[in-house]
């Protein structure tokens, strides 16, 4: 028998034989269980059984290796005789067990002799993104995942919610969803995981002693429900809260009067305002240098790598660290996909340096609002930071669906590898998609433009699509995650249409190729059938004001339908063009950072995507949309959320896109509507004429249309 455990020990060595765990044990050593490692001990062995007692030997660990002086390191040993264990501490013990349960199969133990600890010293999820924040179930749910994956952390940070936040976060939890966290606490301590609360205090943070005891205040209280590890994030904010100087001597204060004081609580986290490279001042002795230099040592410092959303890497690592003068805490931003929420990012957890142990202080990932669904990259996440140097992303991911769906392995991995990509998104951030299929879809659509027709690759496409189809019924119906399917629903509905017009898309490539005209078009009928399902889908279910809707396959498989698609449209109703095609629409802005911002269009307006971030105009800057000249702009919706928007901000319009007229707007806080926009308007933007940067949140900015 294979025995792989997860994540894979730093040594592992197996010899010859087995031993039964049939048996009670007896405990020996001077190590003092906690109940919930004696609670994996007698789900191990048959305490009711009257065969002899097997010694379990726990002891303390007494090493020199500096490795193995950290929470959670154990050693392992099952001989003939007994099983002896050293630990660490009681999270070791536990660790140590997870071992010992993920080696037993059939009742008994392979004899083997492990040394094992955690590269990584903190390691595990930030729930931080913006969205519906996980309920009270999938919490308790990630807990148990995480104590069986040897992960260690949990920091709580919905944007979302408000005593989080703004407008709470000075005020203590209401009664209910204080014994919720309360509950929470016990169970992240049960798996051995140190719960972490976060404040997001900086939206409309006062630097005076008011605010200071405010969070003081806040954490007594959060201290009172059972936590013992906080953080203080200060992303995604501008104005006031972002001064360095002012965050560390708050951050200082808040070490020596509540952390030093309480003896037992974990050191401060805090996650800084210019929190990747791109977002940074280059500049010596700004932000990050400041923090570095001022900020007491034991703080950690989040860093999210070179942008927003990245992979990590040694070199963006040895420039932070420099900074802020300690090693980063790294939060991965993937797989959060409140940027990109039409999408799940079911792909492979890449793009991790492997070398980088010794470079960072914990590595947490921001998940997606989808709880259940989010284990897929968590897994690799926990094999990743025990182990780095064994970490390899393709087998993780392999595993990880075999661990989060056993009883649907194969067919969740054919739906994960057509659910990687994130489409395009205003971060640039993209994965790979249909890996195995795309380079034979590739030949298949050269071959086919240049008037060939290749019946080997187009089987092979078919082959593909088919075994699509049934993929989402295998996982409905044998997935005993109910929780899981429920998020992943709508998805699956459409991957099952995706496979039907896959299939058919080749059926009608046949039919046209043997030049059965009446086949073909029975088949371009049925094409045309599923896609206006596959668009119901889109247009029904998960709709939010930022990416709604449902897209699956939308790397590979969905344009390969849809090129053959508006090819068959063109062979049946050669006059029916397609003009979209060279839409001239476009969104408009001479910022870097806003370059990779989507449109999102139909058929009565044009909008821009809407942003969750600050968004800084420097002056002069300015964003906005073009529409084509077949479009005729009716009203103009407009969200910038800000207090002084028009303080020498300026919306301005344009008919040729080179002179401007200012644009009078009512608004409040940054909102208005401007109910008839003139005639032969092609260009509506919003310019920052200040003498510095202009701040707000970008959360509409719509031209209603019509068609000229
Ligand atoms: C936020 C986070 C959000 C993520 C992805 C950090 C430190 N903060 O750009 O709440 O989930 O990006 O949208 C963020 O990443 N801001």
């Amino acid at each position: 028998t294979n025995y792989t455990i997860f994540p894979a020990p730093q040594k592992i060595n197996f010899s010859e034989g087995k031993l039964s765990t049939d048996t009670p044990y007896q405990l020996q050593g001077d190590f003092k269980l906690k109940p919930n490692s004696l609670v994996l001990l007698n789900e191990m062995f048959n305490t009711k059984s009257a065969n002899k007692a097997l010694p379990i030997i726990i002891t303390s660990l007494k090493s020199s290796d500096k490795n193995l002086n950290v929470s959670g390191a154990y050693t392992l040993k099952i001989t003939p005789q007994s099983i002896e264990i050293c630990v660490s501490d009681n999270r070791a013990t536990f660790y140590a067990l997870q071992t010992l349960t993920q080696l037993k199969k059939d009742k008994t133990l392979p004899l083997v002799d492990i040394t094992d600890f955690p590269d990584v010293l903190s390691r595990g999820s930030v729930e931080g993104f913006y969205g519906t924040p996980w309920s009270h179930e999938d919490r308790i749910s990630q807990f148990k995942f995480y104590g069986a994956l040897k992960l260690n952390t949990y920091i709580y940070g919905p944007k979302d919610d408000p005593y989080h936040s703004s407008p709470n976060w000075r005020k203590p939890y209401p009664t209910e969803n204080a014994k919720q966290i309360k509950e929470l606490v016990q169970e992240a301590k049960n798996n051995e995981i140190d719960f972490t609360w976060a404040i997001h205090p900086g939206l409309d943070i006062q630097w005076n002693k008011t605010d200071s005891l405010a969070i003081l205040n806040k954490f007594e209280g959060m201290y009172d429900l059972g936590v013992r590890s906080f953080a203080v994030f200060f992303d995604d904010i501008s104005g006031e809260g972002t001064k360095a100087e002012k965050q560390a001597q708050l951050l200082n204060y808040i070490q020596s009067q509540f952390i030093e004081k309480k003896k037992d609580v974990l050191p401060l986290i805090m996650c800084p305002t210019e929190y990747n490279k791109s977002w940074s001042n280059p500049k010596p002795d700004t932000y990050l240098d400041i923090l570095g230099d001022k900020l007491h040592p034991s703080i950690h410092v989040m860093w999210t790598g070179d942008r927003v959303i990245d992979d990590v890497s040694k070199d963006d690592l040895n420039w932070i660290n420099k900074r802020i003068k300690r090693k980063a805490y790294i939060w991965w931003n993937f797989p959060v996909s409140d940027y990109v929420r039409d999408h799940l990012l079911m792909g492979a957890a890449y793009g991790l340096d492997t070398t980088i142990k010794t470079d960072l202080s914990g590595f947490v990932s921001n998940p997606m609002e989808r709880a259940e669904a989010s284990k897929l990259a968590l897994f690799s996440v926990a094999l990743y930071s025990w182990n780095l140097k064994n970490y390899e992303p393709m087998s993780a991911w392999h595993e990880a669906a075999k661990y989060v769906m056993p009883e649907a392995a194969v067919a969740f991995q054919l739906f994960n590898e057509h659910n990687s990509d994130l489409g395009p998104n205003g971060h640039g951030y993209r994965r790979v998609e249909s890996v195995a299929i795309k380079p034979t879809i590739e030949s298949f659509l050269a071959s086919y433009k240049d008037g060939n027709y290749s019946a080997e690759l187009a089987s092979k496409i078919k082959t593909e699509f088919e075994s699509i189809v049934p993929v989402s019924e295998e996982i409905r119906s044998k997935s005993k995650n109910r929780n899981l399917i429920k998020e992943i629903d709508p998805w699956l509905t459409q991957f099952n249409l995706l496979g039907k017009v896959g299939v058919e898309t080749i059926l009608f490539l046949g039919a046209k190729q043997a030049e059965n005209k009446a086949l073909a078009w029975n088949s371009y009928l049925k094409m045309e059938a599923l896609l206006d399902s596959i668009q119901i889908i889109n247009k029904t279910f998960n709709q939010n004001p930022y990416q709604p809707g449902v897209k699956t396959g939308s790397l590979v498989l969905m344009p390969f339908v849809k090129t053959i698609f508006d090819q068959a449209q063109n062979y049946f109703i050669p006059t029916n063009g397609n003009f979209e095609k060279n839409s001239t629409t476009a969104l408009i802005n001479n910022t870097e950072k806003l370059k990779n911002q989507p449109l999102q269009l139909n058929n009565s307006s044009v909008a821009i995507s809407p942003i969750l971030e600050v968004i800084n105009l420097k002056p002069q800057e300015f964003i906005g949309i073009h529409i084509d000249k077949s479009l005729k702009a009716k009203e103009f919706y407009f969200n910038l959320e800000s207090n002084t928007l028009l303080e020498n901000g300026v919306f301005e319009t344009s008919t040729d896109g080179l002179t401007w007229e200012a644009l009078k707007v009512e608004q409040k806080k940054g909102k208005g509507i401007l109910k008839a926009v003139a005639h032969g308007i092609k260009y509506i933007r919003f310019k920052n004429n200040a003498t510095d940067v202009k701040s707000f949140f970008l959360k509409e900015f719509k031209i209603g249309v019509e068609a000229e």
